[in-house]
């Protein structure tokens, strides 16, 4: 089915870059398999985004130090450097390793109370900073990350200098990215980075909504504690068995002065437009009591029936609904998330985005 949208007016914030990281797919259960996280994934939704008419603006270059506003150095430094250190380490040419893959991981249960120590080896250190074994590093990771978080930069600052919607077409994916680690697909948290670049513009209180089917966990830890940046998120149940396995439940409300502005709202596994958008409307109404002024859409389409990845069942009409809801909230700056069903990504991120200019004109 396919959705009326008529023409398309939102800014599209967008690098070439983003098409270098080429993640060679993702060790799921101890074996390599394809990976759905591909390039191709953003040519359909910008072609499709360019066919409704949308303007397509390059994302602009920042310093290296916006990057610490939300992780810490060690992170982004790890991020810059660890495929020339892998190349240079021989893992390829000697050991046929061709991505960069942690194998051991600093959990609790290994360090036992010790304080943790950064590893002499490359293969080693790679799970200090690497939560799971799906988040391949290649050649032209970094210069993908880089680009992805330059879009998001760049789509905030139209916000921030009185735009009423852009979107930020970011790959990789970043809600999944916490201040000081990586994984679930996500480098650097582009969506975090947009609502804090928000904030140091001028706007006091930010919202972010996150209706990616999986939960934002990154995005979560990143503002916790903090009462400024409210994070609400709608996805399938972790504790049903879904990734990321160890958060998101609905208990997890913030914490110290950040306390009340963190809400999860998960749902059952074959939920559809119904169920969901109720979520989208609580979320909605939560933001309005918080008072933002600008809102952060972590935009992932992966809550679509057809997707791989999740085993919701929201309909394009859904998401345009989802938009409408949103976009009349006030401001937003829309971010990239997951959304892996190729033939119907770009029909999806269109519908929401349709949506948003809809409910912006009836604000
Ligand atoms: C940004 C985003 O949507 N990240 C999603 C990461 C969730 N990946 C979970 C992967 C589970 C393994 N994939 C199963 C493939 C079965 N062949
Ligand atoms: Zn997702």
């Amino acid at each position: 089915m396919s959705v009326e949208v008529g023409e398309l007016r939102i800014p599209v914030v967008w690098s070439p870059d983003c098409l270098l990281h080429e993640p060679g797919g993702e060790v799921w259960l101890g074996l390599r398999e394809t990976g759905t996280e591909v390039p191709e994934r953003a040519t359909v939704i910008l072609r499709a985004l360019q066919d409704a008419g949308a303007p397509v603006l390059p994302a602009r270059g920042h310093d290296i130090a916006e990057l610490y506003s939300v992780h810490h150095p060690d992170l982004v430094r790890h991020l810059a450097g660890i495929w020339a250190e892998w190349e240079a380490g021989g893992y390829v040419s000697e050991h046929g390793r061709d991505r960069v893959v942690p194998y051991v991981f600093p959990t609790a249960a290994m360090l036992a109370g010790r304080p943790g120590r950064v590893p002499a080896a490359v293969h080693g250190r790679v799970g200090l900073y690497c939560y799971d074994t799906m988040t391949l590093v290649g050649p032209g990771s970094w210069e993908a990350i880089r680009a992805a978080a330059d879009a998001a930069l760049t789509a905030a600052e139209l916000i921030a200098a009185g735009g009423q919607a852009s979107y930020a077409l970011c790959r990789p994916p970043g809600h999944h990215a916490g201040p000081d680690g990586y994984g679930g697909s996500c480098y650097l948290n582009n969506a975090a980075l947009a609502a804090q670049a928000l904030r140091k513009a001028g706007v006091g209180r930010v919202a972010i909504i996150d209706i990616d089917a999986h939960h934002g966990n990154g995005t979560q830890a990143i503002f916790y504690g903090r009462p400024d940046v409210y994070y609400g998120s709608v996805h399938v149940d972790p504790g049903a068995g879904w990734f990321p396995h160890y958060m998101g439940f609905a208990d997890e409300r913030g914490s110290g002065p950040g306390a009340g502005a963190n809400r999860n709202l998960p749902l059952a596994p074959g939920a559809g437009d119904d169920r969901w958008l109720e979520k989208v409307a609580q979320l909605s109404e939560d933001v309005r009591r918080h008072g933002a002024e600008a809102i952060v859409l972590s935009l992932g389409v992966d809550a679509a029936s057809d997707d791989p990845e999740s085993p919701l069942q929201v309909t394009a009409a859904g998401y345009r609904a989802a938009g409408e809801l949103i976009g009349g909230l006030g401001p937003v700056v829309a971010v990239q998330e997951g959304g892996y069903d190729l033939p119907s990504l770009g029909e999806y991120v269109l519908a929401t985005l349709a949506g948003m200019q809809l409910g912006a004109a009836a604000d």
